[in-house]
């Protein structure tokens, strides 16, 4: 390269992409489910650990509602279906919603 090159100074400044919006899934509590299921389907469909599912079931069994997980959209409303899907067809009404994070 000649001496005599002259350099286009490179543009650095990258254009700021937003960030996907993070979704909670929540569980929410209601007087029908037993708790072992509750427990069961937070380990099946989160792969929650024992400890972890008994914790998050009982903060919705006591608060009323429970965060489940924070994840990408698309992911949230899957499992949250696919959790409330399971409840159905074994006959119980437990329901999990998603909602975007603040
Ligand atoms: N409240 C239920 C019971 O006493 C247990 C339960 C907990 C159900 C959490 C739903 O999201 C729930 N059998």
């Amino acid at each position: 390269m000649s001496q005599d090159t002259i350099l286009k100074p490179k543009n650095t400044t990258k254009p700021k992409l937003d960030r996907p919006k993070l979704y909670k899934v929540i569980l929410v509590n209601d007087d029908y489910t037993p708790r072992e299921f509750v427990v069961m389907v937070l380990k099946a469909v989160f792969r929650m650990s024992e400890e972890a599912g008994y914790r998050v079931m009982l903060t919705a069994h006591r608060m009323g509602t429970s965060v489940v997980v924070v994840c990408a959209k698309d992911i949230a409303e899957t499992k949250a279906k696919e959790a409330t899907d399971l409840a159905k067809g074994a006959g119980f009404p437990l329901m999990f919603t998603t909602e975007p994070e603040e």
